[in-house]
């Protein structure tokens, strides 16, 4: 296993092997796991939410409630699309008015991430600078900061050597998220009408009552689904929905920058099958197949949980021939699996043509698992393909992006944190015919 001088998950991920496994858990309050106990009990009011929370009949039903109110507004419905479009300006705006100076792409893109993700959840659409969404994101933040990845993962006893000043900003941090979430909770609890459900927390809240039938009846399901459980939910939904995204788009256009000739061949795509007379939308998905492999090769070569969240055995077991005992926590290796030489050419290389066969038609390798695999499958999968499609069509059909002159190409190592993110890097836009003010 992974040593105390360097990181664990640089170790864990340097190593071929596709699992670890730690025994000796039974159940989160065991001492091995106190420091995980500490953040993620802290951050999910000791496990309702649905990433971290054991597997019990509650939780499949919690996770199918939130899996159904999900479809609400996916595929086949506009909602999302208009959704997405509509931070997609906003987004495509502020890139433009950063002028020609380079700056910074990230701080735009995770607000308006932050923002569809506000929507989905509450029903809020934020203007720029709105002091409500600055909360959010300042919030967000401070959790992402103080939240390390080895918080989530790491399963050693030495590390509940934790600062008392981390721990002291993460409450905080917490604090803030919960007062705002409970009072959007109130707002909805009293406005909550027979109709569809709105948002997320309209979905779970009418979950929590039987499909908004106004009384439980005797025996519901969801009964179960306590007022904290809807909440570390919405926040969960927040958390995930945010980082992952913004994350993966900071890493597409990274690599973008490193090979211009794939952002041109995008646009030439874009150009051929949309033009620029009106925005992209999710109808053209399927016409943009060059596109699509640019979106999964980002994924493949820079995962954003390249060590995926601990599962546990719920029984006696087996995993790649090694016999798993009830009880035994596993990491998945993703970055292992995404870059193994037996099944991938090249796996180092940027290169989203190892997605389409010689017909050039779309194909999905049986190693290819950014969301994860099985019943603990990433809940927001489809939400996040379609945010993914809408933003990086829209980007690269309104706007070109390059390095400023002099400076190096994004570094591709990354660090570690909650999520494996890029290093900040600098962009200059310049808006494609047509799309000087980023919105029409
Ligand atoms: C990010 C920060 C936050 O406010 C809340 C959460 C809870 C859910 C976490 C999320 C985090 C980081 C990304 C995670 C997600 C659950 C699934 C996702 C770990 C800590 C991944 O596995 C990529």
């Amino acid at each position: 296993m992974w040593g105390l001088t360097t990181p664990w998950w640089s170790t864990v991920m340097n190593t071929p092997e596709r699992f670890y496994c730690r025994e000796g858990r039974t159940s989160l309050d065991g001492p091995t796991c106190f420091f995980l106990q500490v953040t993620t009990n802290l951050l999910t009011r000791g496990g309702k939410d649905i990433a971290f929370c054991d597997f019990s009949p509650l939780w499949k039903f919690h996770r199918r409630l939130v899996h159904n109110s999900f479809t609400l507004f996916g595929e086949g419905t506009s909602r999302l699309q208009d959704i997405v479009l509509s931070a997609v300006d906003g987004l495509c705006v502020e890139l433009l008015s950063g002028g020609r100076r380079g700056f910074d792409p990230s701080p735009a893109v995770t607000r308006a991430v932050t923002n569809v993700v506000c929507t989905l959840v509450f029903s809020a659409t934020y203007r720029h600078g709105d002091a409500e969404l600055q909360e959010v994101m300042r919030y967000n933040d401070g959790i992402v900061q103080t939240i390390a990845r080895g918080g989530l993962v790491d399963i050693y006893p030495w590390m509940k050597v934790f600062p008392n000043q981390t721990l002291r900003k993460l409450k905080e941090s917490i604090r803030i998220r919960d007062q705002l979430l409970t009072r959007k909770l109130e707002e909805h609890k009293a406005s909550l009408s027979d109709g569809d459900p709105h948002d997320l927390l309209d979905a779970l809240l009418k979950g929590q009552t039987g499909g908004g039938r106004g009384q439980k009846s005797p025996g519901w399901e969801g009964a179960g689904i306590t007022d904290d459980h809807v909440l570390m939910t919405a926040a969960e939904a927040f958390g995930a929905g945010v980082e992952t995204t913004s994350t993966t788009l900071l890493w597409i256009l990274a690599y973008l920058l490193h090979h211009p000739e794939v952002q041109e061949r995008v646009q030439k795509e874009l150009d051929e099958q949309v033009g620029g007379e009106r925005a992209v939308s999710v109808s053209d998905r399927g016409r943009l197949p060059y596109l699509d492999c640019v979106i999964n090769e980002g994924m493949r070569i820079r995962p954003v949980s390249p060590v995926l969240i601990p599962h546990m055995a719920m029984k006696d077991s087996s995993i790649g021939g090694h016999a798993v005992r009830r009880g035994t926590r596993v990491l998945v290796n993703m970055w292992s699996i995404h870059h193994d030489p037996r099944h991938w050419d090249k796996p180092d290389l940027f290169n989203p043509d190892r997605f389409l066969d010689d017909q050039g038609q779309r194909v999905t390798p049986s190693c290819f698992l950014p969301f994860g695999a099985g019943p603990r499958v990433c809940v927001g999968e489809s939400l996040a393909r379609l945010e993914l499609f809408l933003f990086l069509s829209s980007l690269l059909q309104r706007m070109s992006f390059r390095l400023p002159n002099g400076n190096a190409p994004p570094n591709l190592q990354g660090r570690l944190g909650v999520v494996l993110q890029p290093l900040p890097y600098k962009v200059i836009v310049t808006p494609r015919p047509g799309w000087e003010g980023g919105a029409k």
